[in-house]
């Protein structure tokens, strides 16, 4: 069949106008692709966009979190802090667009509803809110991975006669909080940063805390001329060395193992990388290892847990901010920008345990657990996303022979590398379920997926290709191979949303591929120079 002459509107269709979208967007049109990137957003930003509640910052240190691929970029840009707050990223990102010239082919306020694939003519045709359809060759994802909130199905809440906020949609306009009696619901990252920023401005603060985390000091302070001058100049190797680490970031280990390693030595070495802060910490060891190894596991988390008792005044409020149910890391670590823990010694901040007393409504006037009722003024959501599907899934995608994609997806994303699901042709999925994504440094992630994207689709170009699907076998291997690196580390020893253990109802499957970004990169790039083997072309 000749589809090669089908009509388009548009060669690509870009879902996202944040890191993904942007460089993707970039990439093709460089290509000579007509492109149309849509994005829901008023502006270019993504997760930067939507994410402006107060102490929201990056838990990446901003030299490595921006693009690598123009050098100009980095010339042209001077980061202020070790790590970004939102602002300062969303600048970045709108500076980005301009210099690229970007904003041209974005519609903003456009929000897409649904996407259907032809089959005779190899094409997907987008619907958006206000009806309008475009017919486009290639349909491509770039709407993150923590984009769609979650807000607990909470009894009341439309009783509630005060204030409320989800963190991740947060109003344009000032909040006040000053004479506010105001209750949060979350200590993830999200909670974590907000309770820090807000504790000591509200009139009093109320933390309603199921979980406890591990927040480690992320030790943030100005970037100083002549460090950043050095950055600068060692860029080259700084990505070199990113892209091929596990978590997509530069540091080094001294030690890979602790092997051979008393416990005093185990803690020295972390008392060192607790001094140095953030994600730091996490690669005291080769992470993968501290991800694996349950005894080297015990050592970090203990020597956390000792930290947050000495930090916290009242021994009672301390033991409930100790996390016991779930080894460091297996969760997404949480960083510490203002003194977290130290908030608790406040006068006007308290703690309530909702997992020995869980909420059982909002009411008019506040919060009622099954032991007390909690006087509230404004409430505030830190309570995270429908993580890795969410938000792909909330676009109705229907694929060949009329199936869509929440069906193929019932029991769990199901990936080839985490880029295309078999049944779905010329759909590609950035940072898509089951490629490394959350569990490295985004932009690097990003970088290499719209890389691929871009040669796969030039190599189609090249060879007269209109179509190209993922394999069902080479899906169900790599399904299989990243269940079963999950298995054997730590991650499946917590609730995570990285499980979507965070969602009622959701199916429980670890998401993103836990071998490493730099494993990564090397399969794809090897598939990429057989022939894109494991896909179908035609
Ligand atoms: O969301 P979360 P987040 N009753 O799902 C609680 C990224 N991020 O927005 O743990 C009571 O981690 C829930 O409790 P539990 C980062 O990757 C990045 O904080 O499920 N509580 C938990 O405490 C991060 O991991 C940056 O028991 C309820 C909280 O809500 C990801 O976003 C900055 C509840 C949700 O925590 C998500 O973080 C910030 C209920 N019914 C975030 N339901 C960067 O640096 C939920 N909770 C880039």
């Amino acid at each position: 069949m000749d589809r090669g002459a089908a009509e388009t509107d548009v060669d690509a269709v870009v879902i996202g106008a944040g890191f993904s979208g942007l460089y993707m967007l970039h990439k093709l049109r460089e290509q000579g692709l007509d492109v149309r990137v849509y994005e829901k957003g008023g502006e270019v930003g993504g997760t930067w966009y939507w994410n402006t509640y107060p102490g929201a910052r990056c838990d990446s240190e901003s030299h490595i979190y921006c693009f690598s691929f123009d050098e100009g970029l980095h010339r042209e840009w001077t980061w202020s802090e070790r790590y970004p707050e939102q602002p300062e990223i969303l600048d970045y990102l709108q500076w980005v667009a301009d210099r690229l010239d970007l904003h041209r082919d974005i519609a903003f306020e456009r929000e897409v509803t649904s996407a259907t694939y032809d089959d005779e003519t190899a094409t997907w045709t987008v619907e958006l809110a206000d009806g309008e359809r475009v017919r486009t060759r290639y349909f491509v994802t770039a709407v993150g991975c923590l984009s769609e909130p979650f807000l607990p199905d909470f009894d009341g809440l439309e009783e509630f006669e005060g204030e409320w906020y989800h963190t991740a949609r947060w109003p344009d306009e000032e909040v006040d909080f000053g004479d506010d009696h105001v209750g949060v619901i979350g200590t993830g990252s999200t909670g974590i940063q907000f309770i820090s920023e807000v504790g000591g401005r509200a009139d009093h603060l109320t933390v309603f805390q199921r979980t406890p985390n591990y927040a480690v000091p992320a030790r943030n302070r100005p970037l100083e001329d002549d460090e950043y001058e050095e950055i600068r100049e060692n860029y080259d190797d700084i990505w070199e060395r990113a892209r091929d680490s596990r978590l997509g970031m530069p540091f080094e280990h001294e030690h890979e193992t602790d092997y051979g390693l008393s416990e005093d030595e185990i803690r020295e070495v972390l008392e060192d990388r607790w001094q140095q802060g953030g994600f730091r910490f996490l690669h005291s060891f080769e992470p993968g290892s501290i991800l694996s190894n349950p005894e080297l596991n015990e050592v970090v988390s203990t020597f956390i847990r000792e930290k947050i008792r000495e930090k916290v005044d009242d021994p009672e409020t301390a033991e409930t901010l100790v996390p016991t149910d779930h080894p460091y890391g297996s969760k997404r670590p949480p960083m510490d920008y203002n003194d977290y823990y130290g908030t608790y010694n406040r006068d006007d901040v308290s703690l309530v345990d909702v997992d020995e007393n869980p909420i059982e409504r909002v009411t008019a006037d506040g919060i009622r657990t099954t032991a007390d009722h909690y006087d509230l003024d404004m409430l505030v959501f830190a309570t995270g996303f429908d993580a890795m599907t969410g938000a792909i899934l909330a676009m109705d995608i229907e694929g060949e022979n009329g199936q869509t994609l929440e069906e193929k997806w019932e029991a769990g994303p199901r990936t080839y590398l985490g880029l295309m699901t078999h049944g779905f042709p010329n759909l590609f999925t950035i940072t898509g379920p089951q490629s490394p994504s959350v569990l490295t440094n985004m932009p690097l992630a990003i970088e290499q997926h719209v890389e691929w994207i871009a040669d796969c689709i030039a190599y189609m170009d090249e060879r007269g290709y209109d179509r190209i699907e993922a394999s069902e076998d080479s899906e169900d291997q790599w399904v299989q191979n990243t269940n079963m690196l999950a298995e054997n580390m730590l991650f499946s020893q917590a609730k995570s949303w990285y499980r979507g253990a965070n969602v009622p109802g959701k199916t429980q499957v670890f998401t993103p591929f836990p071998g490493g970004l730099d494993n990564y990169r090397e399969i794809c790039a090897r598939v990429a120079r057989d022939d894109y083997d494991g896909f179908e072309l035609g």
